[in-house]
């Protein structure tokens, strides 16, 4: 189905609006896409009483050209009464003259009811469905007038460019033919013929070839008292000719079609400075290598405060379970703070040079300048506190298990071992009357289990971890959680924009299809031999 241009434009503008707010196009960009020209013929009549052709708008044809080259003078030999002023000394008419049947019901905008405008009626019903417009001289001093022809541009459909022998060469009239050339079906009148060359005229007619009118229709007239053999006749036909309601369906088409194709363009250009897919896979990848290097660099910068923080931890152990407030040490500094932003702005930057829109980025991404120092104390001061509760590694800690095992067993077995010793040595003793153990055993056997609790017991004392390692080990460790946690984070960010960023393409990419579909029932190219096929510009 193809949609209409203001749908189209209503479409764009709801975009654009989300865009803006979400940080995805500009202000300029949201300028050019909020404001379309669709001032279109068709608005100068929102009620058309003409008694047959209800449904039908009449064809809008204007005079335009440079100054004194007979347009006034035209449309007034087209009414047969001088209705509007021609021969005025220059600069000449300043004003509008609009002339159409009595039927049509003309309903002027507002802007155009202020400037000076002339309206004149007549009751010839071979013209009812053709209202003549003489235009001001576009090449006029008065830049007013220059305005007013701007104006009233995009309510026409059929442009009658007038030249005279003098000014078929006027390069103000000619920038505006090229410019507006693709908008309107034109229609050329060598007017001021008794005085005109033929070799003139060929040079008129090369010129028009040459901007892209493969055949243009060039009619031949004199309005000079007693010039009657000219082509005045066939310009009114052919005007006739166009001025049905099929004819003013196709221009109508055709100009829809061309705003729908510059809309196109302009989204065209839009979407190409929207990044690609790849360009995220790419910025994802830099940012990981530029995080890398930031993390080496902050991990050197952090080994002194790391040792002065764990010495602090350590030396204040039990302060840390009971309050933890007390803890005025912390290792993210103004440094660290610097480093990181600057980290931050190297990859926006990045991404601005990918063509990526950047200001997304820069909102998601803002809040992170706060938090990661957040992110770095708690992380530091868990893994801190768990290494304290468990200081040294596996290895030690099992050792250490041992050792106390053996502090209690050592000593008890030497003791049982006394004792049993003592016993035998008592009871055979009393059998055989034997001597008691001697004084060697009791030095001996003392000596044994003191050195089998105080060997354990020396060994334990020295093979107790130290505090201070375990803290460092532990804020180191934490430290590398938090940066895999702030890398995570912006990754996490990233693949988010990613799929806003595609989601916004696509409906991008909707509305440019929409401007692509053809309405192809009543299109122009296909209808062979169509008497405007000469009147457009290729
Ligand atoms: N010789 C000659 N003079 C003409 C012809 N058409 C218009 N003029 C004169 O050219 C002058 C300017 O005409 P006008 O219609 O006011 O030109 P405009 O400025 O284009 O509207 C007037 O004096 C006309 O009488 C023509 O076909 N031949
Ligand atoms: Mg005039």
């Amino acid at each position: 189905m193809a949609y209409d241009y203001s749908d189209l434009t209503e479409k764009t503008k709801c975009w654009a609006k989300q865009a803006h707010t979400t940080g995805w196009i500009n202000t300029d960009t949201l300028e050019q896409l909020s404001h379309f020209d669709n001032r279109t013929p068709d608005n100068l009549f929102s009620i058309i009483t003409l008694a047959e052709h209800k449904a039908t708008r009449p064809l809008i044809v204007a005079f335009m050209g440079g100054t004194g080259v007979g347009k006034s003078t035209l449309l007034n030999r087209l009414a047969g009464k001088p209705i509007a002023k021609a021969g005025v000394v220059r600069p000449t008419s300043r004003e509008v003259t609009l002339y159409h049947h009595q039927a049509v019901a003309m309903q002027l905008l507002p802007e155009q009811q202020l400037a000076s405008i002339n309206v004149s009626q007549h009751d010839n019903a071979a013209n009812q469905q053709v209202v003549w417009i003489d235009m001001p001289d576009f090449d006029s001093t008065e830049q007013s007038n220059k305005q007013l022809v701007f104006q009233w541009l995009p309510y026409i459909d059929v442009l009658i460019y007038v030249v005279s022998p003098e000014r078929y060469k006027d390069e103000k009239a000619w920038r505006l033919l090229l410019a507006e050339g693709a908008r309107h079906a034109w229609l050329f009148v060598f007017n001021q013929w008794d005085r005109g060359q033929l070799d003139q005229y060929d040079d008129f007619n090369q010129q028009l070839q040459k901007v892209g009118f493969v055949e243009p229709v060039i009619f031949k007239t004199a309005c000079s008292e007693g010039f009657e053999a000219d082509e005045f006749i066939g310009l009114e036909s052919t005007i006739r000719s166009l001025a049905t309601g099929h004819t003013v369906e196709q221009l109508e088409q055709r100009g829809s079609q061309l705003r729908k194709d510059e809309l196109k363009s302009i989204l065209q250009s839009v979407a190409l400075n929207f990044g690609s897919e790849a360009a995220f896979e790419q910025i994802k990848e830099q940012w990981q290598d530029q995080w890398s290097d930031a993390v080496k660099s902050l991990q050197q910068g952090f080994i002194w405060p790391l040792k002065q923080i764990a010495d602090y931890y350590a030396d204040h152990a039990a302060d840390l379970i009971t309050n933890t407030s007390n803890v005025k040490h912390t290792l993210w500094d103004a440094w660290a703070q610097t480093r990181f932003d600057d980290t931050l702005d190297e990859f926006i930057i990045h991404v601005d040079q990918q063509g990526i829109p950047v200001l997304p980025f820069k909102q998601q991404i803002e809040p992170l300048r706060d938090k990661a120092p957040k992110i770095i104390q708690t992380q530091t001061e868990l893994a801190a506190r768990i290494a304290l509760a468990n200081p040294g590694n596996v290895l030690q800690r099992f050792i250490l298990k041992c050792l106390r095992v053996c502090e209690i067993v050592l000593p008890l077995s030497a003791m049982s071992w006394v004792g049993y010793k003592v016993f035998m040595n008592f009871y055979t003793s009393n059998m055989i009357d034997n001597h008691y153990l001697g004084v060697d055993f009791a030095v001996h056997s003392s000596l044994l289990m003191v050195l089998s609790w105080l060997i354990p017991f020396f060994i334990l004392k020295k093979m107790q971890p130290s505090l201070k390692k375990s803290a460092f080990k532990g804020l180191n460790k934490g430290l590398g959680n938090a940066f895999t946690f702030v890398e995570g984070e912006v990754i996490d960010t990233l693949q988010g924009l990613a799929l806003q960023h595609k989601e916004q393409l696509r409906q991008l990419s909707e509305i440019i299809n929409l401007c692509s579909a053809k309405e192809t029932d009543k299109a122009l190219a296909d209808v062979k031999d169509n008497p405007l096929k000469r009147l457009l510009m290729n």
